[in-house]
């Protein structure tokens, strides 16, 4: 068997290549080399290459593992996209990348690079988890660790938001030339929440380097709002091997990703752009109602899918969706409890978008994990649940799904004494699964450790006025522990036909 080469720039072949121009600058740095962006951004760039010329090179930058970014160093910075489908796969090389760095070996590199003329967008995609910020008030963790180091100015700097400032003070020292900020992870007002956690952070430095930092700021930077929409499960070397297959090549860091993808923006750039609507990205003043229809429908159904799934001993979100009772559950909180709370934004087909939600999380060759969405629920879960419980408990009305999503999420990370939650929930990682535990072990009653997580603003503060919803909660959790996950799901389905519906 003859050995398959490496991808590189000579390797890859001409007709996966997304464009054909020779990157000579780096308008873009981007913050979080993960899948996600690699499957995202990354393509809508390289379509916008493919329509245009101009200085959009991205550089990569990982934040601690050096794993991606020495493996794409490897392969001059190329890799794949394998667009799974059930009826096949179709791979491609976005090859936009002009250098990779990881901050916690390089971080002056990086600060450099923030502050480099050449620069004009500073993207992150560092997940809900990235942003230190307090979710019980939105607000940056001023008491957490690592922003204390950042702001003592320590090596490396260990925040995103220290970066960022270090890199725009930097710049601001140099040139000033102006530079967008463009957070493309799932927050609610994302680049308003970015905004207002690096206005933070400057106004806590000393008053020397605070006050022309913050009228730059003002003037010269701007924070854009956008929704981003791609189903990105993690690497195996099934993709390895398809890579293998259709292009002849080895690829290390392949990216699996589902055949839809979705990205709205606001148009405030402050030094240009790359025309991303050539990669279909759509431009609006509006991003909200996009925002929330995404968080909410997508993204805070697919956690109650994950949790009730991995409970039901489920791996996939695939396999989860194909049980009847969490198919139901998952049709119930969408229609009955999310969406009353948002306004669907004008020329979107409702039917038609809930519908290819259901089929993009049936996409069973991709194999998203349950895991993978149950992760880091006590950050996701504050962007999703709340708002539309708190609105419906206004409204004198019982969010059955959402408590029940929240039960859920509540049995995989702390589970009731003698109930095994499974290996699913096991392996999902979670920045608050030891204080969840800890909680739980000194309560004396399930009702009593849903209370203290409530009033502790594990889901924000607007929960803790709302006592029937932590009852609901300690209800479900003894339902799922005692009668498993078809039961309360049943319970919920019961509870949620008792009662009529409110328009929120
Ligand atoms: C998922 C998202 O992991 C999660 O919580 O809901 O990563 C989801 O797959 C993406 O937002 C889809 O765009």
């Amino acid at each position: 068997m003859t050995a398959v080469p490496t991808l590189n720039s000579r390797t890859t072949p001409a007709t996966s290549l997304m464009h054909r121009r020779t990157l000579t600058r780096t308008g873009i740095v981007h913050l979080g080399l993960g899948n996600f962006h690699r499957a995202h951004q990354a393509v809508y760039t390289a379509a916008a290459l493919n329509h245009s010329d101009g200085p959009w090179g991205t550089l990569g930058v990982a934040s601690r593992s050096p794993a991606v970014a020495d493996a794409l160093r490897a392969q001059d910075h190329h890799y794949s996209v394998v667009e799974i489908s059930p009826e096949g796969a179709r791979v491609t090389v976005p090859a936009v990348h002009t250098g990779v760095l990881v901050t916690a070996h390089e971080p002056d590199a990086v600060v450099d690079a923030i502050a480099a003329p050449d620069t004009r967008i500073v993207s992150l995609t560092v997940t809900e988890h990235g942003y230190t910020f307090s979710p019980r008030t939105g607000r940056l963790d001023l008491d957490h660790e690592d922003i204390r180091s950042d702001l003592r100015g320590d090596t490396p700097p260990r925040t995103t938001i220290g970066l960022i400032v270090r890199g725009l003070q930097r710049r601001l020292r140099d040139h000033a030339a102006p530079v967008t900020v463009l957070s493309c992870d799932n927050l609610a007002g994302n680049g308003t929440q970015t905004a207002l956690l690096v206005r933070e952070f400057i106004e806590s430095l000393p008053s020397a380097e605070r006050d022309e930092l913050a009228g730059w700021l003002g003037e010269a930077v701007t924070f854009p709002n956008t929704m981003v929409d791609r189903i990105v499960p993690a690497t195996t070397d099934a993709y390895r091997l398809m890579v293998a297959e259709h292009l002849r090549v080895r690829d290390e860091v392949p990216v699996p990703a589902e055949p839809f993808s979705m990205w709205v923006l606001q148009d405030r750039f402050a030094a240009g752009r790359p025309v991303w609507e050539h990669g279909g990205a759509l431009f609006t003043d509006d991003v909200e109602p996009y925002e929330l229809l995404k968080l909410r429908l997508l993204n805070g159904t697919h956690s109650l899918i994950a949790y009730l799934g991995a409970l039901d001993g489920r791996a996939t979100i695939p396999d989860a969706i194909g049980r009847p009772f969490v198919a139901e559950a998952a049709h119930r909180v969408l229609h009955g409890d999310y969406l009353p709370s948002l306004t669907v934004p004008d020329g979107i087909d409702l039917d038609a978008y809930v519908a290819q939600l259901f089929d993009r999380w049936a996409n069973s060759a991709l194999g998203h994990r349950t895991q993978q969405v149950g992760s880091d629920g006590s950050v996701k879960l504050r962007q999703r649940v709340p708002d539309p419980a708190v609105r419906h408990l206004r409204g004198g009305r019982m969010p059955h799904h959402l408590a029940l999503t929240v039960a859920a999420y509540l049995c995989c990370m702390a589970p009731p004494t003698g109930f095994d939650p499974g290996p699913h929930a096991a392996a999902m990682t979670d920045p608050a699964r030891d204080r969840l535990r800890r909680t739980a072990e000194r309560a004396l009653s399930t009702s009593e450790f849903v209370t203290r997580v409530i009033d502790a603003g594990l889901l924000g503060d607007g929960l803790a006025e709302f006592p029937e919803f932590t009852e609901r909660v300690a209800e479900f959790i003894g339902v799922l522990a005692r009668h498993g996950t078809a039961a309360a799901a049943g319970a919920a389905a019961e509870a949620a036909d008792s009662e009529p519906l409110l328009a929120a």
